[in-house]
């Protein structure tokens, strides 16, 4: 049954301010929200418990729109559903989170309604989405939080925590692998929480789909251990209820609803090749669409009498109701759990236990040393045992990341509050799944070697325009993991990463400096942090010869120097390769040459420092400097200037034991002598 009276005139309201904002922007894509209106409606206004008064109710259902260039299918939404602002404290104001004006400046410089929907630009948006395939899997983060949550926070007839994750995804969204990723890990978790509605239009931007796509989904995803239904036309509202009833029914697997529709509904123009897609339908077809819908040709962004107060009356009754009775269970729980409403309270402001990093480990001198990806193992251990709402896992590699949180359980779907994560051979949707569990509020992190980062640089970067502090624990950081050889050994990968605005990458040289770049991550709010760890044992410098490690937190420090004056060359590398440049160092001191040896773990926090700071740190009247790193040199320069040496990669490297890839390469104490002597003019012997 189609719809009719006060729903259609909402549904058709969704679907013209979408029109309307599109064509006065004269670009976006009107035509997936013109097809489902009916949709959201459906989920929006029946079913989503979420308060339009308090978005940052914990317990409110997720929606992600992982068809994100239907944005303003969902800015219409929040608009209409009146969902209110929520400043960067994490106040609810008295305004509106898409305003009227919002709505009017659709993809225009400044506005919250930006052409694909940014988390923490626009409130009532959960994820950013665009990048297609990217929300899908964020939601699978979400849903287990979701469950983590009320494993951990959940007491007999105190139910805090469950909440339903929606996800609305097109055939782009489909037919990305990460989306089949994280489906295969939500099916095998049996989340029960998670329901997908798939806008099966048979369309994309080149045409229809089965230029390149014919398999059947719904087969596939049954493969996967989901349930799922089909809903025949999106403008039923009845078959919507049912389906929607149908993943609430469900409750030992996820749902996938496949939703058919028409793209830009209502335009009568035949919509399978370019219009309704990435362009405006243009004044003619606006007209016609609004004719079809039997609305005003002329009027624009028209909110009819009643459709504000429709909404009111369904989801927000609703949601306040059901937000009001949680906030009742909230204060039972602080009477009855304290202890468990201090730490959701703590979650709650994105903030850390009392005493969270009083067990971290300070490593004693030690000339063979260990691993930083063992070091790493311990740290996280550490903080593992103070904050409760830490957890991760690997992407099949936690033998070799040495991420296990010992002691703590497995998250299986029979144990959906385990702290050890196996996300299995799935690194693109780890990153997605990671941003959701933070998204969530969760500290969550994921893992495998440096060099796969590349698999999942899409969720590393959204994280990090999200501006939500994921993190990675990345080992076999360099060539030196030896025998794996070149397809294993990351060479660009620490460049490119270092050139994502905002994401901070550390490579920390010993035991101790892990300890301190896991402090600047747990406590990032907003920085995303990648961390890379070797496979070989480093050497724990003797802190009592050389400054301490927490020089690490300004990203560079001088960790060892020449005596007897100003230093005559500056010696800089990260890592592994940080013990190179103090064996120099004490080689040319014992010529009489002054030398400091600079380590420089994050570039990012480094940059961050004044200009004093890293002035004195790399005094600019010293041009004789040569850095040290096993891996592309790209970006150097700014450190060694136009004359400086840059000890780099330029190659990828090789399969051989580790000492002779060193050698080979020319990662060793007498190299770095030489270069220094070079750079002082003086002959290397
Ligand atoms: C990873 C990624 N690749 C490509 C694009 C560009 N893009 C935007 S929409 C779209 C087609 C999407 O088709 P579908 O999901 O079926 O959406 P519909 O056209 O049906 O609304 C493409 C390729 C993108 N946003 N993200
Ligand atoms: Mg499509």
């Amino acid at each position: 049954m189609p719809p009719s009276g006060i729903e259609k005139l909402a549904i058709d309201t969704i679907r013209t301010l979408s029109i309307d904002a599109v064509q006065r922007a004269n670009s976006g894509h009107p035509g997936a929200p013109m097809a489902l209106a009916p949709v959201a409606y459906a989920l929006w206004q029946k079913v989503l418990r979420y308060d339009p008064a308090d978005p940052t109710w914990p317990n409110r259902d997720r929606f992600i729109l992982s068809n994100g260039h239907a944005s303003m299918l969902l800015y219409s939404v929040l608009h209409l559903t009146g969902v209110r602002q929520v400043d960067h404290a994490g106040r609810v104001l008295d305004a509106p989170a898409v305003s009227m004006d919002d709505l009017k400046a659709f993809r225009q410089l400044g506005s919250r309604t930006p052409g694909h929907p940014e988390y923490r630009l626009t409130t009532g948006v959960e994820a950013t989405t665009g990048p297609l395939g990217q929300g899908a899997a964020n939601s699978v983060g979400m849903a287990m939080a979701s469950r983590w949550m009320g494993a951990r926070y959940n007491r007999p007839g105190l139910t805090l925590f469950d909440h339903d994750v929606y996800a609305i995804l097109g055939d782009g969204c489909m037919m990305e692998g990460i989306a089949s990723e994280a489906a295969s890990l939500a099916g095998h978790l049996r989340l029960p929480n998670l329901c997908w509605l798939y806008d099966n239009n048979s369309v994309s931007l080149d045409g229809r789909t089965d230029l390149s796509f014919n398999e059947d989904v719904g087969k596939r995803f049954e493969a996967y251990g989901w349930a799922v239904t089909r809903v025949s036309d999106a403008n039923d509202l009845d078959q919507l209820a049912k389906a929607l009833e149908f993943f609430d029914r469900t409750t030992d697997r996820p749902t996938l609803v496949i939703v058919d529709s028409h793209i830009g509904y209502g335009a009568p123009k035949k919509q399978d090749t370019s219009a309704a897609h990435g362009e405006p339908l243009g004044e003619d077809q606006v007209r016609a669409a609004k004719r079809t819908y039997g609305w005003p040709e002329d009027a624009q962004f028209l909110v009819p009498d009643g459709v504000r107060e429709h909404f009111d009356q369904g989801i927000g009754a609703r949601g306040r109701k059901l937000r009001q009775e949680w906030e009742a269970l909230r204060e039972r729980q602080r009477k009855e759990f304290p202890d468990l409403a201090r730490e959701l309270d703590l979650i709650d402001r994105f903030e850390l236990p009392e005493g969270w990093d009083r067990d971290l480990p300070v490593f004693p001198a030690d000339p063979k040393g260990i691993a930083t990806r063992e070091s790493s193992g311990q740290v996280l251990n550490a903080l593992a045992k103070r904050i409760p709402w830490l957890l991760g896992g690997a992407a099949d590699l936690s033998v070799s990341t040495k991420t296990a949180l010992k002691g703590e359980a497995n998250l299986t779907p029979a144990e959906p509050g385990g702290r050890n994560v196996y996300f299995g051979v799935r690194e693109h949707a780890m990153g997605a799944i990671v941003n959701g569990m933070v998204l969530s509020k969760l500290r969550a992190f994921g893992s495998t070697f440096l060099t796969f980062t590349d698999y999942m640089r899409a969720p590393i970067r959204l994280s990090s325009i999200m501006e939500i502090p994921a993190f990675h624990v990345m080992t076999h950081d360099s060539i030196g993991l030896g025998e794996d050889g070149p397809t294993h050994q990351p060479i660009e990968q620490l460049a490119s990463l270092r050139a994502v605005p905002g994401l901070r990458v550390m490579r920390p040289a010993d035991a101790n400096e892990v300890t301190e770049c896991y402090r600047l991550v747990l406590e990032s709010k907003h920085h995303p942090t990648i961390l890379s760890f070797s496979r070989q044992a480093l050497p724990t410098f003797d802190r009592t010869r050389y400054a301490p490690a927490s020089g690490a937190r300004k990203g560079a420090y001088v960790l060892a120097d020449a005596e007897g004056g100003k230093p005559e060359v500056l010696l800089m590398a990260t890592g592994s390769e940080v013990r190179l440049i103090v064996e120099a160092l004490e080689k040319l001191k014992a010529e009489g040459i002054r030398a400091r040896a600079i380590s420089m773990p994050c570039w990012e926090i480094f940059e961050q420092q004044s200009p004093e700071y890293r002035e004195s740190v790399l005094p600019s009247t010293v041009t004789a400097r040569v850095a040290v790193e096993q891996a592309a040199m790209f970006g150097w320069e700014a450190y060694v200037g136009r004359t400086g040496k840059i000890l780099g990669m330029k190659s990828f490297g090789a399969s051989a034991p580790l000492k002779d890839v060193l050698v080979h390469f020319g990662f060793t104490t007498d190299h770095v002598v030489a270069a220094a002597k070079e750079q002082l003019g003086r002959k290397g012997r």
